[in-house]
């Protein structure tokens, strides 16, 4: 395939290129949206986006879809259901051949394409064929999230099948894209409230369609411990019984963990489980006595107060049941992570608390994983390796810019729990209201001055479940805040602009309906109806 060097970076003409225009000044945005029809609802933005000139690829009963590797045969699947729900299509698998047949729809892998990264992919979409190649299998599954916008939005709907086939089409375009950051997540606690399996795998596939790549787990609080921990039995048959509000709450067998990590690794998303730590621990405190520095169990918690309950840090047995948890979450845990939480600490001295967290990073480090924790832990000694999450807005910048590495959630911006208006019955205010805008509308480049470079390593939305109730509550405070922190972490900031990111947003809403999905239909985004 012969690549032009002239890219459309969204609107504006880079370089000299036959089809530009013939002043070199940027191009007239098509209406709306800034992307060529058929393109308008690709969401997070590609960082370089280039119309084509001929005929659209028209899908038949004769388009072909080939696999030009093993490692791809999970992306070519879920791209053959996507096309059969669009189009009542199902494209035969092509046997390979030595140049891609025409009306082929072809995904492979070439490492030499050092350039587009372990994520990138490049797109070329023209009368004739769909060519979709990576260096690595991440890229192609995000490239056919990017086909999978390009197509009907029924394509997401399991229930419509057409009696008829019905040929759709994908526009002409050539798309280059990779990530601005390497860490694009989203953090769910499933402490406050549980939520099931099903729940936690809906999630994980709102992360993929959005080329999310981490699912932090927030696995034990106050109010409910939800990961089992065979040393420790009582911390799920009794820290598990209850959440806020005193309903039922749950907690995940290994096994039950284990298909969610698969799931998740399916769809190219890391889990990052989180054991908050020494405080927030009124679950674990009420399920073992000898925990306690007094020597008695509290009573089980369902209110949302912070900041009660802590670890006895001095009494080296807990040193003891910290390294059996860390053990075993870390043995069913593919990716290199373990969080400690950390954040809230109230019942400590500075000095008691950073011992903690020292002791602590020395047992995650034991374990093969590598640390990360809420910002507080800025103020202790931190290997290289560890990571900062930020999330208080007062944060002091100075301490936070010294981290090696730095996942970015502002209370103020990627919180997804806070309120969207004040008149919204669900979610909380303490960080302020969050309109999708103000979710949008910050660049992680710039939140904490004087970070190294290279130190962000991304961004983080995070849903704290005091006043979720259910999947339906999650979906409303996530959507459509996920997106727009979604984009914040994949594509370039010299894109990032509100008004025609509002556009493509608003062109979500057949695509989130077909999916089911509980969006806030935000006032402010003249939503597409279908
Ligand atoms: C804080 C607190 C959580 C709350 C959340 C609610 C952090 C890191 N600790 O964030 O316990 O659930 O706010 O917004």
């Amino acid at each position: 395939m012969k690549r032009t060097a002239c890219v459309f970076v969204a609107t504006a003409v880079l370089a000299g290129c036959a089809r530009a225009p013939k002043a070199k000044a940027p191009q007239p945005a098509p209406p709306g949206h800034g992307l060529p029809s058929g393109a308008a609802a690709l969401l997070p933005l590609p960082a370089r986006l280039e119309p084509g000139r001929g005929a659209e690829f028209r899908i038949t009963g004769k388009t072909v879809l080939h696999a030009g590797d093993p490692a791809l045969a999970g992306s070519a699947a879920a791209l053959r259901e996507w096309i059969r729900r669009a189009t009542g299509i199902a494209p035969a698998p092509a046997s390979p051949v030595a140049g891609p047949p025409e009306n082929a729809i072809e995904l492979s892998l070439d490492p030499a394409r050092t350039a587009l990264g372990p994520e990138g992919y490049d797109l070329v979409i023209d009368a004739k064929r769909v060519l979709l190649t990576a260096a690595a299998p991440a890229g192609v599954f995000y490239g056919v999230q990017t086909l999978r916008q390009l197509l009907p939005y029924w394509a997401e709907h399991e229930a419509v099948l057409f009696a008829e086939p019905r040929p759709a089409t994908l526009p002409p375009l050539h798309i280059e894209d990779t990530p601005r950051f390497a860490w694009r997540g989203a953090m769910l606690d499933v402490a406050r409230h549980f939520f099931t399996v099903d729940d936690v795998k809906r999630f994980v596939d709102l992360l993929a369609l959005h080329k999310m790549n981490r699912l932090h787990l927030h696995l034990a609080d106050d109010q409910g411990w939800r990961i089992e921990i065979a040393k420790w039995p009582d911390l799920t048959a009794k820290g598990g019984l209850g959440e806020v509000g005193g309903t039922p709450g749950g907690f995940y067998t290994k096994a039950q963990y284990a298909d969610i990590v698969a799931y998740a690794a399916a769809r190219f998303v890391t889990i990052v489980p989180e054991i908050d730590m020494p405080g927030h621990t009124n679950a674990a405190l009420a399920s073992y006595a000898q925990l306690n520095c007094s020597g008695q169990a509290p009573p089980p918690y369902s209110g949302t107060e912070v900041g009660f309950s802590a670890l006895c840090v001095d009494n080296p047995a807990t040193y003891q049941f910290i390294d059996d948890i860390v053990g075993e979450i870390a043995a069913m845990t593919p990716g290199p992570y373990f969080h400690c939480g950390g954040d809230e600490v109230k019942t400590l001295t500075p000095a008691q608390y950073r011992t903690f967290i020292e002791r602590v990073q020395t047992i995650v480090q034991a374990h093969g994983k590598q640390m990360i924790g809420w910002d507080e832990i800025a103020g202790a000694t931190l290997l290289p390796s560890s990571i900062v999450q930020h999330w208080r807005p007062e944060a002091p910048k100075d301490t936070l810019a010294r981290a090696a590495h730095l996942v970015l959630s502002p209370a103020d911006r990627s919180y997804l729990d806070m309120k969207y208006h004040s008149d919204i019955a669900i979610g909380l205010t303490w960080a302020g209201l969050i309109p999708v805008k103000t979710a949008y509308d910050w660049d992680p480049g710039t939140l904490v001055p004087g970070a190294a470079p290279g130190s962000v390593l991304g961004v983080e939305a995070a849903l704290w479940a005091e006043t979720l109730a259910n999947i339906r509550d999650l979906e409303f405070l996530a959507m459509p805040r996920l997106a727009a922190i979604a984009e914040v972490g994949w594509s370039p900031a010299s894109l990032h602009s509100w008004e025609p990111f509002r556009l493509r947003l608003a062109a979500q809403a057949p695509r989130w309906t077909a999916l089911g999905i509980n969006f806030y239909r935000a006032p402010d985004i003249p939503w597409k109806s279908f």
